[in-house]
């Protein structure tokens, strides 16, 4: 799963980068994160395998929006590889960063970059619909195929041009996929979060200028959660404890993230590896399957489902099953989150 910060010129991206990745401010452009997980710890404890592995997201740090139009293009660009967009609202003061528009304003904020995207899609429409309307005069092999993309093209447009999103968009399934490869930003799942100085800045108050449509919003002390996400365990405590910060940024965004996605996690276990996978909530075992090799998938038999809490109190997979708590699901099985599986396949 990829999620970037996007924002305008200053809005605290980079700083809420290092808060939720952990680095020390290099300059990278992206970090792997690893999804905080109790339950892989817990049965790492049981197995004392050789790997506990999490699940884990692509984290990008993009530049400001409008900050340079002769990058515009690569930026936009790098944003339509994201799955989803966190988008960063300055709500703290600081004269360290010339702003255009010193004042905190969410709502005009959030208003502008769903403006820069839409006229971005705009365009990335006009580019491109710029080939087949040409090519449909000529009788060639992709005509057919031209003169659809070009009527849903069409279609998207209009929607822009009146203010929409593409996302508001009902497409039929042919059409979904036609436009797939676009990767348009509004048609892209979204975040807000409200950066807060480190003190002070009510984020409930600001929470409601976020326009409608927006369901997922965080706010996060930037600066403050950046210096924490330095320090060792026992000072980070001490500290989130001090603020009243109740969990790490970085666990509050990967909730978000995965509601937003609808995401959630199988677990597998054995002596070599604990590991939990992130599957789509609806999920079928036999996707699932999928999710950890395509082998597995094809040669499908069954799934052995244990609840977590179930091998837990056993002490163990086997110990579970022995006792009764496993049960035998078929490709269809629509799989739960933290439910453990082992997959009996043959290929
Ligand atoms: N007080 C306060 N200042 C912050 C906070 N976050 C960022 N800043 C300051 O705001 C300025 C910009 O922060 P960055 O994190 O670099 O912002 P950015 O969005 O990455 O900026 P660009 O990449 O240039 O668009 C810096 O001077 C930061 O020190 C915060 O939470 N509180
Ligand atoms: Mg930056």
């Amino acid at each position: 799963m990829k999620t970037g910060f996007v924002g305008l010129p200053g809005s605290g991206k980079s700083t809420l980068f290092r808060a939720v990745t952990g680095s020390d401010g290099a300059g990278d452009p992206f970090r792997t994160v690893e999804v905080p997980d109790q339950r892989i710890n817990q049965l790492s404890e049981i197995y004392n395998p050789k790997k506990s592995t999490y699940a884990k997201f692509e984290c990008h740090d993009l530049p400001g929006i409008g900050l340079d139009d002769r990058h515009e293009a690569r930026l936009f660009a790098s944003m339509r590889q994201l799955e989803a967009l966190a988008l960063v609202v300055r709500c703290f003061e600081s004269d360290a960063y010339a702003y255009d528009r010193p004042e905190i304003d969410v709502a005009k904020d959030i208003e502008a970059l769903v403006s820069a995207f839409q006229f971005a899609d705009f365009m990335m429409i006009e580019n491109r619909a710029d080939k087949p309307e040409k090519q449909v005069l000529k009788p060639t092999k992709t005509q057919a195929q031209d003169q659809k993309e070009l009527a849903v093209l069409g279609k998207l447009k209009g929607v822009l041009e009146g203010g929409g999103l593409i996302d508001d968009v009902e497409l039929n399934a042919a059409e979904t996929e036609l436009i797939r490869g676009f990767g348009f930003l509004t048609q892209k799942p979204k975040l807000v979060i409200l950066d807060l100085p480190d003190e002070g800045g009510d984020g409930d108050s600001l929470r409601v200028q976020v326009p409608e449509g927006i369901d997922h919003v965080l706010a996060i002390r930037g600066a403050l959660e950046a210096e924490i996400a330095n320090l060792d365990a026992a000072d980070a405590a001490e500290f989130m404890a001090d603020y009243g910060i109740e969990r790490p940024a970085r666990d509050r965004l990967v909730g978000e993230l995965y509601g937003l996605l609808g995401l959630h996690s199988f677990l597998t276990v054995g002596e070599d590896e604990c590991r939990a996978w992130t599957i789509p909530q609806g999920a079928s075992a036999h996707d699932s399957a999928g999710a950890i090799h395509s082998d597995i998938q094809r040669g499908f038999i069954r799934a052995e489902v244990i609840p977590f809490d179930d091998l837990i109190a056993a002490g163990g997979f086997k110990e579970a099953k022995t006792g009764g708590h496993m049960r035998l699901e078929g490709k269809e099985y629509v799989v739960a989150d933290g439910e453990v599986i082992n997959f009996r396949f043959s290929v």
